[in-house]
């Protein structure tokens, strides 16, 4: 498909409300956007992408085409394969949706996402891990040996995705990484369980929390200063799936993803999986490591009007992931017969949560079609799920995805809970075809 180079995207960046006059040809306000594409907005539109919208008459009110994403153009980032480079100092990265194809993500396609600046010249054989805190019976140290002689070796396969994920889509914009959706993988994990650890050394009665901290350094270069020591509650921590892992996918942990040890309590936020980790601590209160305290990784405990401000007393720190799904076949952008039958693959994911079905949508979301869902590899990891569609005619057409969880919540169609961080956007994927 080639597009136009249009500024369509800037314009709703500048002042979404113009951006809709103009668009959709009459007034429509950010809070409750109503109605569909005017005829004068139709022609701008089909104008813009340079053919035909056959569903236009579908098309909700506000909604910027997917063909005009932002492509950004992919940066060598060494043992890294097409990721974008968002920010170079810390390095943060995200993985185009096309490339998240693999049911089990490549080391190569992992998404970076940094605070600060990863330790230099590791020894994984002299590497120590250290457990203590004031909840913790036996404080003590491990090395990575000591670990794998001590404790049952698993492997899992786990889903990590940031907090930040979709951050690009709010308006108005949230600071931080401008993630699109990249910033999600769900590799092989091998290590131990992190409970047989925390087991081992003694948890006490009045432990409450388990914190980690990494051997990475703060950007200022100050060394007394933490880049990130985030944590999780203690019955997540004592989850089955939570670990201790120093391989990913059956090779060494990529030094940006965390060589030579890191933790992965999946289902969370990405920042609660400590990445070059050295110590554990077993916390009788909620960890007060750098970045647990609001606004960090926290959203408003009510719903807020777009730009508020909230104090920190007003917001909770996020636990569980929302319901998504991403459309990983055929990439945006294609070209397809409309005779032809269209192949569609991705992924889907819930939290703590599985997911309950994955449905696609051409018309903008006027009708759902289920898709064939795959079971689980196990617990925390995303589903793949497969489809096909046929376009009626030919024209502009995006293929819209959306899952719904076990608990039967599923993914807006709409950017959700506009909140000051721009954390948990987990509004439907949609990528654009072009039928010919
Ligand atoms: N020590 C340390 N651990 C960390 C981070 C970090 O900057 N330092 N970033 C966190 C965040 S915010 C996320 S989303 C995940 C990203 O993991 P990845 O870079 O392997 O994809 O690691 C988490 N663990
Ligand atoms: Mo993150």
């Amino acid at each position: 498909m080639k597009k136009k180079n249009t500024d369509i995207n800037d314009l709703y960046a500048q002042d979404p409300i113009a951006a809709d006059r103009t668009i959709w040809g009459r007034e429509t306000n950010r809070f409750s956007r109503r109605g569909f594409l005017k005829k004068s907005g139709l022609i701008t539109m089909s104008a813009a992408l340079g053919m035909t919208i056959p569903f236009a008459r579908f098309m909700p009110a506000g909604l910027i085409p997917a063909a005009f994403a932002a492509d950004n153009a992919p940066s060598a980032i060494p043992g890294k394969d097409g990721l974008i480079i968002l920010n170079d100092r810390p390095m943060n990265a995200e993985t185009p949706a096309h490339l998240l194809n693999d049911d089990v993500t490549p080391n190569s396609r992992m998404f970076i996402r940094n605070n600060g600046l990863p330790p230099e010249n590791i020894n994984s054989e002299t590497w120590q891990l250290e457990i203590t805190g004031e909840s913790c019976e036996r404080p003590r140290s491990f090395s990575i040996a000591e670990l794998r002689a001590r404790f049952e070796e698993i492997t899992l396969q786990l889903q990590l995705e940031c907090g930040g994920n979709g951050r690009s889509e709010f308006i108005p914009a949230a600071s931080g990484n401008q993630w699109t959706t990249g910033a999600i993988g769900c590799p092989s994990f091998t290590g131990v369980r992190l409970r047989d650890v925390l087991n081992y050394c003694g948890v006490k009665t009045d432990a409450a929390y388990v914190g980690y901290y990494g051997a990475d350094t703060h950007t200022s270069g100050d060394a007394s200063r933490d880049p990130i020591s985030r944590g999780v509650p203690l019955n997540k921590a004592m989850e089955r799936e939570s670990l201790i892992a120093w391989q990913m996918n059956s090779e060494d942990i990529p030094l940006q993803n965390g060589y030579p040890l890191r933790m992965v309590c999946a289902g969370w936020p990405g920042s609660v999986s400590g990445k070059w980790l050295n110590k554990i601590v077993i916390r009788d209160q909620i960890h007060d490591g750098e970045k647990m305290a609001a606004p960090s990784y926290s959203v408003p405990t009510t719903s807020v009007a777009p730009g508020s401000r909230v104090p920190n007393e007003g917001m909770r720190i996020i636990e569980s992931m929302p319901v998504k799904s991403l459309l990983t076949f055929p990439q945006s952008g294609i070209s397809h017969s409309f005779r032809e039958r269209l192949v569609l693959k991705g992924h889907a994911w819930a939290g703590d949560n599985q997911v309950s079905g994955v449905f696609i949508s051409i018309d903008f979301g006027a009708s759902w079609l289920p898709s064939a869902l795959q079971p689980v590899a196990n617990r925390l990891a995303w589903q793949n799920w497969q489809s096909w569609v046929q376009f009626p005619e030919p024209g502009y057409y995006e293929v819209w995805v959306r899952a719904m969880d076990d608990r039967g919540r599923s993914q807006p169609m709409v950017v959700p809970g506009w909140n000051p961080r721009g954390y948990l956007n987990n509004a439907c994927h949609r990528v654009a075809v072009q039928a010919v």
